[in-house]
């Protein structure tokens, strides 16, 4: 979305994790998607990464919000820590669990991950997007991870007590920026 917004124009590779392409390896030996390659060869390989460089090139409706820094920094590494890890253990519990009785039940992860959904719920309540009134980078790093959780349990999650959370949520998801970068690609094959 971010390379989208600034403009910025990509060859893009789809790939299967299950059966990533070598050349992707080459590139970048973490083998975790995306992974941004520029002409002269240089490598970035943490999304956040690409999303400051495209902001770097074009941001015109002020995505990257320099006084708020360190809030925006904080936000995005819970999200990407402790939030990441509870939601992967509430979406992928049959996994996790699967022929091993699991450490907590799904209640205990999802409970776990509501802390960071109490938070933004909080700010939201405050202000329409997580750092005041305008879209900032921390709201497009954020809400995919929340569309994840919700529909890791939609009717649950339509229940729940966060009004401000699923109007913010449903204002990307219906945004045309996100459904125009939702498009299907076929999938890259080195040969
Ligand atoms: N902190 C990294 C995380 C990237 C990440 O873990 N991506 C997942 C997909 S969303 C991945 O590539 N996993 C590797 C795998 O499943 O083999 C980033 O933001 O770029």
């Amino acid at each position: 979305m971010a390379l989208r917004y600034a403009g910025v124009q990509v060859e893009l590779r789809e790939v299967l994790l299950k059966d990533k392409p070598a050349s992707m390896l080459a590139a970048s030996s973490k083998g975790t998607v995306p992974v941004l390659i520029f002409p002269d060869g240089e490598v970035l390989d943490e999304s956040f990464d690409v999303m400051r460089w495209a902001l770097a090139q074009s941001d015109t409706d002020h995505w990257w919000l320099k006084e708020f820094e360190a809030e925006i920094n904080e936000l995005i590494q819970w999200n990407d820590g402790e939030f990441k890890q509870h939601l992967d253990h509430y979406k992928y519990f049959e996994r996790y669990s699967s022929g091993k009785s699991p450490e907590h039940s799904v209640e205990f992860y999802r409970a776990q991950a509501e802390e960071f959904l109490i938070a933004l719920e909080q700010r939201l309540s405050v202000e329409r997007y997580l750092l005041g009134k305008d879209i900032s980078i921390a709201d497009i790093a954020i809400f995919p991870f929340i569309r994840q959780f919700a529909f890791a349990d939609k009717n649950w999650f339509d229940a729940s007590p966060y009004p401000k959370l699923k109007i913010w949520l449903a204002g990307f998801l219906e945004s045309d920026l996100f459904l125009s970068v939702m498009e299907k690609h076929p999938v890259w094959h080195d040969e």
